[in-house]
């Protein structure tokens, strides 16, 4: 079988397609070193949680034990391939210092103790603080990558059975903006797009998003429609020369934080050469009128003088567009994280509903998720969203699940729109809030204005619970560290970004006493003898399928309907798209087919909000504007980015990802072959700046801006001049050259530098758009920067070692037909 060095060549060999076929099979797959395919015992199932492509693969197990991962034909995500975290990340797993007993605080030192102590303390903290303050008191702050059952779990024991407002996932920060969009565009959160998109699409958008990097997998998908016969054309939108960049027709690369003001002016032109299909938009969307005369105050030459790109480029790009017969748009974090984000990404769902584009082979939004379960943390209500895709302004929708749930609608917090994560945050620094327990996120390195969040966490009247499987920063700061089992190590489903549903199956025991995250809420729960209205305990399920059978019940008549899925029939073959009910045994490609959307006044999920405020509106103006429930096309006006660069912070800072490393990098940073491939921070530098400022590639810099600075060696790459880009994967923990205690240097991390303000509309915090300052500190010496070579770090001189896995990172391959 053949085999490649992955890490030098991430997407692997080409299987080109042509439109409408069928994606070649490849089966990839890794063993680790020394041991072969015969000596493995068993193949468990399951799919990846380091990014939302939801690449299904079986895991190797021998002698209880991980051993490697081989992708699964089968799987209509993937058909066998894996990226490079996919193939290497599983070690991660098998870290010697994972987490493997209860902690608790005393005398301000965190010690080993066992879990009756430490559940014991979690329940006495909250029942005191029930019985004194009430159960605003008491937050959580979740996550994007546990499974489907837990967030369900959390979700009725928190907004259920406690009955705070304070729920949040850090899907806040992820994808809060592609469920805004989709709710305003088509009044409820659901990927109208599938993957298979990519197989019959002409023309492929993608806005603000390194698919090369942070969907390896499919991106391979579009290198190979690119390799094969009539190739789509390509449309990249991103201020640096990231891979997709490098393959596409066309790229733009606007001004950060600029995005609005460029999605008016493409569709400004689309209006004006009148490529809009007048048919779809009178039979199925509210709101065209209000888009025309918006965007007619966006000539191209106006934007072109905002987004800092040619007006040709503008029109090219409408052209593209408006040409299409089969258009694909992706969006990700280059419009999520920036203060205008919802806005932004409304106009690209505008651009499908005015061309017609939606519910057809080709045709389709992806507005991306980016954590592989952030979808079930949406559905199931673990976030600021209710169970189900419901509407928390719509007291039948609350009573409906109060049914379900078998409690008193009361119980069920709907005073108030439910609290963000950034303003928990706030509660916390200001004392209201007493009790968080934190979820699989490390929030003293992914969160905005580092300084102001460790100090925050570390506040004496916060009691901060941490459930992880590694000691990370955030860790560090608790009064309990619950240890938690992990992927490979329970059972439990998750979906992707195109509602791939996938089961992820136990495969070997977790370390020590650590326990599934499930097992921990249910626990909980027991001990604090949560009761539903029959007086049986609450919640009524036990396990990961009584869970999963019981979110079924919650999701019956919703447009995430699980109804038709059960764990059997996730076994063995490809995974499902949800709806699957009665009516779509089988699953669902496309929503919004027939033109029908959940946008009534009676079902939507939301009443919608102002584009530009954020003010929410109500039952009786959402129903006087939709009251046969439409798609909405909604407009809004371009406003300045609230941190612009100026004399002392001359540049805007971007902060983002690298291939090879995941977040926070507690998992990537325990897996050498990733770990090597990008050790360290660094800076991406336009070769202007870079001669003005007198830096050369690896000198060692000063990156500012008015909350803190990191200190990182620069890489002269293509990135838009008065631009910076920063990984924001390194925290100040390190698995080999960690310090520990207060000699921990901390001017790594990308949010040391980042501000603290967020999206009015979604509440997604501004990771995109600061101003900084750049200052050389130490000349490199010819060595150069911690950077791969192979993405949007690539150096733009000459000189660069290439960056290789070597003979660890070998992977194999199989084409079906092929050798
Ligand atoms: N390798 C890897 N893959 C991952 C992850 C990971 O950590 N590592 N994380 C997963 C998760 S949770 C997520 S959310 C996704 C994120 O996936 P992406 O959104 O693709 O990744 P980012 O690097 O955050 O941002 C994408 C691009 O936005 C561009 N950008 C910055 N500012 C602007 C702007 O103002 N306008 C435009 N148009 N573009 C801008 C940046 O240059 C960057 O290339 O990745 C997922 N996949
Ligand atoms: N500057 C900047 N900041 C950003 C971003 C950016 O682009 N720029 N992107 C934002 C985005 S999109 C995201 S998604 C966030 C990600 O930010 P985080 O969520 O903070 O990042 P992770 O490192 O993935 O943290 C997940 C934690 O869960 C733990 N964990 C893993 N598996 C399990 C499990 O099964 N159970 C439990 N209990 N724990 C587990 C891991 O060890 C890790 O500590 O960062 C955000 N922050
Ligand atoms: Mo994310």
């Amino acid at each position: 079988m053949p085999s490649r060095d992955r890490i030098a060549e991430p997407w692997g060999s080409r299987t080109p397609y042509g439109p409408g076929q069928e994606w070649p099979v490849r089966v990839d797959g890794h063993l680790a070193e020394g041991v072969t395919p015969d000596q493995v015992e068993r193949w468990v199932q399951s799919a990846t949680v380091l990014h939302s492509n939801g690449d299904a693969l079986d895991i190797a197990v021998r002698g209880d034990r991980v051993v490697g991962v081989r992708g699964r034909a089968a799987d209509r995500v993937n058909r066998g391939r894996l990226g490079p975290k996919d193939l290497f990340g599983w070690q991660a797993g098998n870290a010697e210092d994972r987490l493997k007993r209860p902690l608790v605080r005393r005398d301000g030192e965190l010690v080993e103790t066992d879990w009756d102590t430490a559940m014991g303390a979690v329940v006495r903290r909250s029942r005191e603080l029930l019985d004194e303050q009430g159960a605003g008191a008491l937050a959580f702050y979740t996550s994007g990558q546990l499974f489907l059952e837990e967030y369900y779990t959390l979700a009725a024991v928190a907004h259920g059975a406690i009955g705070t407002n304070h729920v949040d996932g850090n899907t806040r920060l992820c994808t809060a903006t592609a469920a805004e969009s989709l709710k305003e565009s088509f009044g409820s959160d659901g990927q109208p797009g599938s993957y298979a998109d990519v197989d019959h699409a002409d023309v492929i958008a993608l806005y603000g998003h390194n698919m090369a990097e942070t969907q390896t997998v499919l991106w391979s998908r579009v290198l190979d429609r690119l390799a094969g016969p009539r190739p789509p054309a390509l449309l990249c939108v991103d201020p640096r020369t990231t891979p997709v960049a490098r393959e596409a027709d066309l790229h733009l690369a606007p001004r950060p934080g600029t995005n609005l003001a460029l999605m008016n002016g493409i569709l400004h032109e689309l209006v004006r050469l009148d490529r809009v299909d007048h048919g779809y938009v009178d039979a199925h969307t509210v709101g065209y009128e209000e888009l025309v005369e918006r965007v007619a105050e966006y000539p191209p030459e106006y934007v072109a003088d905002v987004c800092g790109v040619p007006a040709g480029d503008v029109r090219e790009a409408a052209r593209m567009l408006g040409d299409a017969e089969r258009l694909l748009s992706t969006v990700l974090q280059g419009f999520y994280q920036s203060h205008q984000a919802t806005a932004a990404s409304v106009q690209v769902n505008n651009v499908h509903l005015i061309r017609g584009m939606l519910g057809r082979p080709g045709a389709g939004v992806l507005q991306m998720n980016g954590q592989p379960t952030a979808e079930n943390t949406r559905e199931c209500g673990a976030d600021g969203d209710l169970t189900g895709f419901r509407n928390w302004s719509n007291d039948a929708h609350v009573a409906d699940l109060a049914a379900v749930w078998n409690l008193d609608p009361a119980r069920i917090p709907h005073y108030a729109p439910p609290t963000h994560a950034m303003q928990i945050m706030r509660y916390a620094e200001k004392g209201s809030v007493r009790f968080l327990w934190v979820s699989a996120t490390n929030p003293a390195v992914s969160l905005p204005e580092l300084r102001r969040i460790r100090s925050l966490l570390a506040g004496q009247d916060l009691f901060l619970v941490v459930q992880d499987i590694f000691m990370t920063e955030t860790a560090e700061l608790a009064d309990v560290v619950l240890p938690a089992a992990t992927w490979g190590e329970k059972t439990g489903t998750l979906t992707n970004s195109d509602r791939t549903v996938h089961l992820s199956e136990k495969a070997v025991d977790p370390p020590g006493e650590a326990r599934p995250d499930l097992d921990v809420f249910l626990d909980y729960a027991r001990r604090m003898d949560f009761r539903d209205r029959d007086g049986e305990p609450f919640p009524q399920w036990h396990d990961p399928e009584s869970a999963f059978e019981a979110w079924k019940r919650a999701s019956a008549g919703r447009p995430c309907d699980y109804t038709g899925i059960t764990y059997a029939k996730l076994r063995g073959g490809s995974g499902v798209q949800w709806p699957c009910n009665a009516d779509n045994p089988d699953g669902t490609e496309r929503l919004y087919a027939d033109g029908r959307f959940w946008a009534a006044p009676d079902q939507c999920e939301s009443y919608g909000r102002d584009l530009v405020t954020g003010a929410p509106a109500d039952a009786t103006g959402y129903a006087a504007m939709n009251p046969s429930g439409r798609a909405v096309i909604r407009a809004a006006e371009y406003l300045e980015p609230h941190e612009a660069p100026d004399g002392q912070y001359p540049f805007s800072l971007v902060t983002g990802r690298t291939l090879y490393q995941f977040h926070t990098r507690t998992k990537t940073g325990r897996v050498p072959q990733l770990r090597r491939a990008a050790p360290e921070v660094w800076v991406e530098v336009a070769p202007s700046d870079a001669e003005d400022a007198g830096v050369r590639e690896g000198d060692l810099v000063e990156v500012v801006s008015p909350r803190g600075a990191v200190r990182a060696r620069a890489r002269i790459a293509g990135i838009r001049p008065g631009v910076l880009f920063v990984p924001f994967h390194y925290g100040y923990w390190d698995s080999e050259d960690r310090g520990g205690g207060e000699d921990v240097p901390k001017d790594r991390a990308a949010n040391e530098m980042t501000v603290t303000d967020w999206d009015p509309v979604s509440k997604q915090p501004l990771f995109k758009t600061s101003a900084a300052g750049l200052r050389l500190l130490e000349p490199g010496g010819g060595t150069p920067a911690p950077a791969p070579t192979t993405t949007a770090s690539r150096p733009v001189g000459e000189g660069v070692p290439e960056t290789r896995g070597g003979p660890g990172a070998m992977a194999e391959e199989r084409v079906e037909g092929g050798s």
